[in-house]
């Protein structure tokens, strides 16, 4: 079509994709091309809370429809397995050692490079609605409306650009209402990124009225490992304070204790007690992204967004005893991974390739067409999302875990995850443990002293200093800090 053809809107909007074409040379042509980004994260949220990854205990509709619209990925895993620390790692691309944030507590240095900066710097409008709890204000964002701190479940105050301002509702609903209502009053001629980031499913579990009855009618069913007595385990996992036998709360339970239950009934009653807030919440979570997804189909932006969903990190249901996250066993370890882009990403395939969070920068500059700074410690997942992963990609991962003493008491512990194996060093306590995950999937005996697993054991310490030095992790000798602010 001539130019004497075109309205002066098209026009236009023509010359504007030329000159964006022009400043950003690895980008499609089009701004209108350059994909939008809907980064979806949850607080807590296990994978095994998600039908599509193998629930027992509840179904997930909406979560799935992303995984059956795209790939979801097996082997996805956080660096270290806390609220802030994965928030500041997903921002940076960075291990926590590297961009400053340890441990909940910690302030994020907010001048720090970030990938939503770097996305704002070319061209696009960049959001973040929900949880931060990076303790300084958010940067690199056209748009933010946070809650303060953990936030509350009901009636809950934002913080909107600066201003604090409380509100009536749920908190899961009202998080989806802004992020909603900020993409109605988008700039259509830009690409967007929203960081759509849910409060739920945190302790201490407060569904709302809608979910308020589900799971009355039948028990949820128990994990293997619920009874799980951590013989042949560390004493971290013995001394650790986050067992749902004993460390749930009058404020966690919500309801008295009933009198005279016998002590194995009064374990299954906090079980159930706690699975059943925890997974309405969860419940409300699904219907409300179901809203998003809803929401982008109607506008058309299905096809041209990037939807990801994951949480900051695992959690234990009752796995090994315990409720909370921060250990790297596999629980508390793995978080769910979904990603829809219909451009790139075949409906219903599954990746088994380790994805760590280090991992979300580097591939949304990559889809972005925006190249990356230099120092990233993570590596694009653009090829596994093209089905085509590399030869080289990682057959191992680094994990580190600082808080202690503090909320929970689990002792600071570093490690390497490989397809088979993993080894844990509680290093302050100088306790280590090794399993195999092939024959022990649920990480029940640790053979770091067993002379069959020698020479494995001698690989897994030669991967681990490999990755601590890659990865330029200095010695934690320091004096333990004074404990963060629970979470
Ligand atoms: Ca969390």
């Amino acid at each position: 079509m001539s130019a004497e053809g075109m309205t002066r809107r098209e026009l236009v909007g023509t010359l504007g994709g030329l000159a964006l074409a022009a400043a950003f040379p690895g980008s499609p042509a089009h701004a209108a091309e350059r994909p939008n980004i809907v980064y979806i994260m949850t607080d807590d949220h296990a994978a095994h809370a998600l039908s599509c990854y193998g629930s027992k205990v509840n179904k997930t509709p909406n979560l799935d429809r992303i995984a059956t619209e795209g790939m979801r990925f097996e082997n996805c895993f956080v660096t270290n397995s806390l609220c802030g620390p994965s928030r500041a790692t997903l921002l940076t691309g960075k291990y926590s050692h590297v961009n400053g944030f340890r441990q909940n507590g910690d302030r994020f240095d907010g001048s720090q490079v970030t990938f939503p900066k770097l996305l704002q710097k070319a061209g696009y409008q960049t959001a973040v609605v929900g949880k931060w709890h990076l303790e300084t204000d958010p940067t690199g964002f056209d748009y933010w409306n946070i809650l303060p701190g953990q936030g509350a479940y009901h009636n809950p105050v934002f913080i909107e650009m600066g201003e604090r301002k409380k509100h009536q509702g749920y908190v899961t609903d009202l998080i989806t209402d802004f992020a909603i209502e900020w993409l109605r009053k988008r700039d259509k001629s830009r690409p967007f990124c929203l960081l759509y980031h849910h409060k739920a499913p945190h302790r201490n579990w407060q569904p709302d009225a809608k979910h308020a009855a589900l799971y009355e009618d039948a028990p949820i069913p128990e994990p293997e490992t619920l009874r799980d007595d951590w013989a042949t385990r560390s004493s971290a996992a013995r001394n650790s304070q986050m067992t749902v036998a004993r460390h749930l709360t009058p404020g966690d339970l919500k309801k008295p204790v009933p009198p005279g239950l016998t002590p194995d009934a009064e374990f299954k009653w906090r079980y159930q007690r706690y699975m059943q807030d925890y997974l309405r919440c969860v419940a409300s979570v699904d219907d409300n992204v179901g809203r998003m997804l809803e929401f982008l189909d109607k506008e058309g932006l299905a096809e041209n967004t990037i939807v990801v969903y994951t949480s900051d990190n695992g959690f234990f249901l009752g796995d090994h005893g315990w409720f909370d996250k921060r250990f790297m066993f596999e629980e508390s370890l793995r978080v769910p991974f979904l990603v829809r882009y219909p451009k790139l990403v075949k409906p219903g395939t599954t990746s088994d390739r380790m994805a760590i969070n280090c991992d979300y920068a580097p591939t949304f500059l990559d889809l972005a067409g925006v190249e990356a700074p230099g120092g990233l410690q993570g590596r694009s997942l653009r090829p596994i999302l093209e089905g085509k992963p590399p030869a080289d990609w990682r057959k191992s991962i680094y994990y580190h875990y600082y808080e202690f003493p503090g909320a929970h008491a689990v002792q600071r512990h570093y490690g390497v995850r490989t397809e088979t194996h993993k080894l844990i060093h509680y290093y302050r306590i100088d306790e280590w443990e090794l399993f195999d995950l092939k024959k022990d999937p649920h990480e029940l005996r640790n053979v770091y002293a067993d002379p069959a697993h020698a020479e494995v054991l001698k690989q897994m310490r030669g991967e681990l200093e490999r990755l601590r030095s890659e990865l330029r992790v200095p010695e934690d000798k320091a004096p333990p800090p004074k404990a963060g602010k629970t979470k």
